[in-house]
């Protein structure tokens, strides 16, 4: 029996049962008690320690992971407050911690105006869903200290020593009978925290990771913002003007936006709402694009760059090669869609598109080369779209008479019931050949590429239409592209990639899922797309069944012969450069069966790290594109699949 020194009147049973609810249905608070709920108990720490910045108090944040997964978050803001609420009887820093819903919904009566900040409630979640936790609070000239197991006070708010410094520092170890695992992954965390120093100018963030031998340590701050935001998703890619454009506006409710244009003929557009990534866009995004479209419309009008017979530029011809980042604040956010990061806010529609408007009408006016650069590519995106209507009008009445017509290729399934039907897209032509021997044709589709893709990233939609080698994956996938697809009309409900696990099969990977995430992004959204995992090893011996295995680590294969009494020196190990060097038959055993095989998602939940990564190795530069290669062998992991 654990005993606690702290003895629970009334009001804090109550507040027992509120931390007892969190541990009973963790997902409610956190999403879910995977690897991602997890993160999310240090972005709600850290999200508090944020807000302190945002008040204006607090200009450094250290992250770090110790040994044994645990996190210790530390800022130098002003303290979680130490005195006591004359009717709980409970410091204001323990409420925090124990009290559901807690922070800034009492910032009213607290005393404490908590302003421009809006101070995280997530405290008292994280700490009941954590084996323990300990509080420092260095504040009034002391250093205090408390502590809880599961929720539970164990060590009431007690001065342990003087300080002359102020700040918050939360240590905790999750909980392992929650969390399905307590292995932190440093890249997600990493890009998380420089998200969130470039969304805070001039804050400093600091990442380290202590589990390893050699520590890991990166170290964020942006004197730039969201200029630099702006600057690091085009990094090597061709900019049409130096700086990006920056306009904000204060108010109750503040709006930055950094708009930069690239040769690329891609959109890409990231919006944020008090910090949080809203992917599905929203209110704000919309108010976005109307004022750009007005704004560029009337200048070209205005200065006769576009005469009154042309009719007006497209919101699309506008936004291709486009990069922004839009951060707004709004008080009360009210959040849609399907994964809650849609704004719904109806008035910041028209608050963000009038200061649109205005300041950016305002810009062009002041920088006539920059306006000059931008609007000569909108007009040639517009000469193109009209091209790629003519160019899809083709498609679609060649389709409409031979609406059959399949690649050639492909060797189709016998099924044509699409939700049990799979698609493999193989690289090179002797694999295909033993895709197509291996597979079940009953519901296995083979589609064989060969050759280098199609670089999506610099193509735009009419030549893909055209394009020998991505036309056969829009056929065989059978549901248009671009604006035009449509889900359900998909012929397989899993498109799945196989290729080798060495660089040029990294490299294939990318690019057809560059061209799934520009043009059938919904295919990815809808999970349809995934990745065969080929193994990399066999291990063989005469009398012994084979083992396949497939992680570079081969430990856990010695460890399985190791209990099969096996020496390591009497087996044979063979590696697999590519899908070539396995007969049909191993290559269905391995990677084909669905009883046996591999298949990895592909999810696009980290849309900014998946664009950095398609751009790196898509833009004109060789040299990131290597060493990202060579980085990445297994880059899959960092698309967060
Ligand atoms: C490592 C995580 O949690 N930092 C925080 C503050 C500062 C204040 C505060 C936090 C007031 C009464 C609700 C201080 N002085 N880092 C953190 N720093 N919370 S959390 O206030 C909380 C509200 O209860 C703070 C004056 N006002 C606010």
């Amino acid at each position: 029996m654990e005993k606690f020194e702290h003895e629970y009147n009334a009001d804090q049973i109550q507040v027992l049962e509120g931390l007892e609810a969190v541990r009973k249905r963790p997902g409610m608070y956190i999403g879910s008690v995977s690897v991602r709920g997890l993160h999310h108990l240090v972005y709600e720490i850290v999200d508090n320690a944020v807000d302190e910045a945002l008040a204006g108090y607090c200009t450094e944040i250290n992250v770090t992971i110790e040994k044994g997964n645990i996190i210790c978050v530390e800022d130098n803001g002003r303290g979680i407050p130490v005195d006591i609420h004359p009717k709980t009887k409970l410091s204001a820093a323990e409420t925090v911690y124990t009290v559901l819903h807690a922070g800034g919904k009492f910032g009213g009566d607290s005393g404490y105006k908590v302003s421009g900040g809006l101070h995280g409630v997530g405290s008292s979640v994280v700490n009941a869903l954590s084996e323990w936790t300990e509080v420092t609070i260095q504040r009034d000239g002391g250093l205090y200290q408390m502590k809880f197991q599961r929720g539970k006070t164990v060590s009431t708010l007690t001065k342990i020593g003087d300080s002359k410094k102020t700040g918050t520092k939360v240590r905790f170890l999750a909980d392992d009978t929650i969390f399905e695992t307590l292995e932190y992954e440093y890249e997600v965390l990493e890009n998380r925290f420089r998200e969130m120093a470039f969304l805070t100018k001039g804050l400093k963030i600091t990442i380290t990771d202590e589990r390893e031998e050699t520590p890991r340590k990166n170290e964020f701050c942006f004197e730039g913002g969201l200029n630099s935001f702006v600057e690091y998703l085009n990094n090597n890619k061709e900019k049409l003007h130096p700086t990006p454009i920056y306009i904000e506006k204060d108010g109750e409710y503040p709006v930055e936006i950094a708009i930069q244009y690239t040769s690329a003929y891609s959109e890409n557009i990231y919006t944020f709402v008090n910090n949080i990534n809203t992917i599905e866009g929203g209110t704000h995004l919309e108010g976005f694009k109307r004022a750009l479209t007005k704004t560029f419309n009337d200048y070209a009008k205005s200065k006769n760059i576009l005469k009154e017979k042309d009719g007006n530029l497209q919101g699309d011809d506008i936004r291709e090669g486009i990069t922004a980042v839009i951060s707004v604040k709004v008080k009360e956010p009210q959040f849609e869609g399907q994964t809650k990061t849609k704004l719904g806010n109806s008035e910041v529609a028209g608050i963000v598109q009038a200061m649109v408007n205005e300041k950016l009408s305002t810009f062009l006016e002041e920088n006539p080369n920059v306006a000059k650069a931008i609007l000569e590519k909108c007009v040639s995106a517009a000469r193109a779209r009209e091209a790629a209507r003519k160019a899809r009008e083709l498609v679609r009445r060649k389709s409409a008479l031979e609406s059959t017509t399949l690649p050639g290729k492909l060797a189709d399934c016998s099924s044509k019931n699409a939700e049990e039907c799979e698609v493999y897209i193989v690289e090179g032509d002797s694999a295909g050949g033993s895709a197509k021997q291996g597979r079940d044709r009953r519901f296995q589709a083979i589609l064989p590429l060969w050759g280098k893709m199609l670089n999506v990233e610099k193509a735009r939609a009419d030549k893909i239409y055209g394009n020998d080698k991505l036309n056969p994956v829009i056929l065989a996938v059978g549901a248009g592209i671009g604006a035009d697809f449509d889900i359900t009309k998909i012929r397989y409900g899993k498109v799945i990639i196989m290729a080798d696990a060495d660089v040029d099969g990294a490299h294939i990977r990318t690019l057809l899922l560059t061209f799934f995430f520009r043009y059938m992004r919904p295919l990815i959204e809808n999970g349809n797309v995934f990745l065969a995992q080929p193994p990399l090893f066999k291990l063989f011996k005469k009398g012994m069944e084979d083992i396949y295995w497939y992680e570079d680590d081969l430990t856990g294969a010695f460890e399985i012969l190791k209990e099969r009494g096996i020496e390591r020196d009497q087996v044979s190990i063979q590696r697999y450069k590519g899908l070539g060097e396995m007969n049909p038959e191993q290559l269905w055993e391995t990677t084909m069966d669905p009883a046996r095989r591999i298949l990895v998602k592909v999810t696009m939940d980290d849309a900014i790290e998946a664009d950095k990564t398609f751009s790196l190795l898509m833009g004109d530069d060789v040299n990131p594109r290597r060493e990202f290669i060579e980085k990445n062998a297994k880059y899959v992991k960092n698309l967060d699949i």
